[in-house]
C-alpha cells in the first residue's frame, strides 16, 4: 500500500465500525473499504493486528485498530473539522464519555441487539453480507448455524439476565443523551464532537437512523421489530436521528 493510502477494514454492519467509518466521512478523508463477513474476518485481521477486532484502519503500512485509536489518529493527520473540543476540560470529559461508551454501554448494547438475530441465520446474513452475491449469501448463511454457540458466547449471550442487562445499557445512554445534551443539544462544549458521535454511532442499533449505513436491512423479523419498538418512541432515539440527518455526511469511501 502506499504511504498516504487510508483503507478501512470493517463489517457492514456494525456500531463501532460505524463509529470509524463516520469519522472518516466528517472529515471527508478518501479511503478505500475491504468489507469482511464475522468470522472468517478473522484471519485477515490478525494477520494485520495480532487480535481479531474490527474496525482497523490502514494508513499506508500502518495498521491501527479500536475505534478510539483510530480517531486519535485521523484526528492527527486529519484535524479539520475537529472531533476533540478545544478547551482541555472539554475535552478530558469528551474523551471520558467515549471511553465509557466503548468499554460499557457498546458491548452490551450489541449483546441485546444481536439475541434479536443470532437464532435466524437468514436475518444474520441479511444483516452482514447484504452486498455479496446470492452465492456467498446462501454459504454464509449455511455457516451460521455451526458458529451460533461462538456467536453467542463472544458476545456475552448467556441467557435472559444477559439480554436484560443490555435493554438496560441502552435505557441508560438514551437516559444519558438526553439528559447531559440540555438546550444545546450537544454532549459537551455546545458542539458537535467525539462524544456525540460515539454515542449516535453506538446507539444506532436501538435507534435505527433512517436513510444511514446503519439502517436495518428489511423486512425486519419480528424480534428486531420488537427490539426497535422498545425504543422508537425514547427522546434519545430522537437525538441519535438528529445527530445522523445534521452530522451523518454521505461516505468519502474512494470508488
Ligand atoms: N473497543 C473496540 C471494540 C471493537 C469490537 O468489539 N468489534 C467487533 C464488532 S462490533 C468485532 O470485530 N468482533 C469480532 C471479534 O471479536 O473477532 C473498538 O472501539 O473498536
Amino acid at each position: 500500500m502506499n504511504d498516504t493510502a487510508v483503507e478501512l477494514i470493517q463489517f457492514r454492519m456494525s456500531h463501532f465500525n460505524e463509529k470509524a467509518r463516520w469519522a472518516l466521512d466528517i472529515k471527508q478523508v478518501p479511503h478505500t473499504r475491504r468489507t469482511l463477513l464475522p468470522g472468517p474476518h478473522r484471519f485477515m485481521v490478525k494477520r494485520l493486528t495480532g487480535q481479531t477486532k474490527t474496525p482497523v484502519v490502514r494508513f499506508g503500512d500502518t495498521a491501527v485498530h479500536g475505534s478510539a485509536k483510530i480517531i486519535d489518529e485521523l484526528e492527527r493527520r486529519f484535524p479539520t473539522p475537529p472531533l476533540y473540543p478545544e478547551d482541555d476540560a472539554d475535552r478530558a470529559r469528551a474523551l471520558e464519555i467515549q471511553d465509557w461508551l466503548d468499554g460499557d454501554i457498546g458491548p452490551r448494547i450489541r449483546r441485546a441487539a444481536l439475541a434479536a438475530i443470532v437464532d435466524d441465520a437468514g436475518q444474520i446474513s441479511r444483516t452482514f453480507a447484504a452486498d455479496r452475491s446470492l452465492a456467498v449469501r446462501g454459504l454464509y448463511r449455511v455457516t451460521i448455524p455451526i458458529a451460533r454457540g461462538m456467536i453467542k458466547k463472544g458476545n456475552g449471550i448467556t441467557g435472559a439476565a444477559s439480554i436484560e442487562d443490555g435493554y438496560a445499557a441502552a435505557a441508560e445512554a438514551l437516559d444519558f443523551v438526553v439528559s447531559q445534551s440540555g438546550d444545546s443539544g450537544y454532549l459537551i462544549g455546545g458542539r458537535f464532537s467525539v462524544a456525540d458521535l460515539t454515542a449516535a454511532a453506538l446507539l444506532a442499533p436501538a435507534a435505527n437512523p433512517p436513510d444511514s449505513p446503519m439502517t436495518r436491512p428489511t423486512p425486519l423479523s419480528a424480534s428486531v421489530a420488537a427490539w426497535l419498538d422498545r425504543w422508537k418512541d425514547h427522546p434519545g432515539t430522537a437525538w441519535v436521528h438528529r445527530q445522523y440527518r445534521q452530522h451523518r455526511p454521505p461516505s468519502a469511501q474512494l470508488h
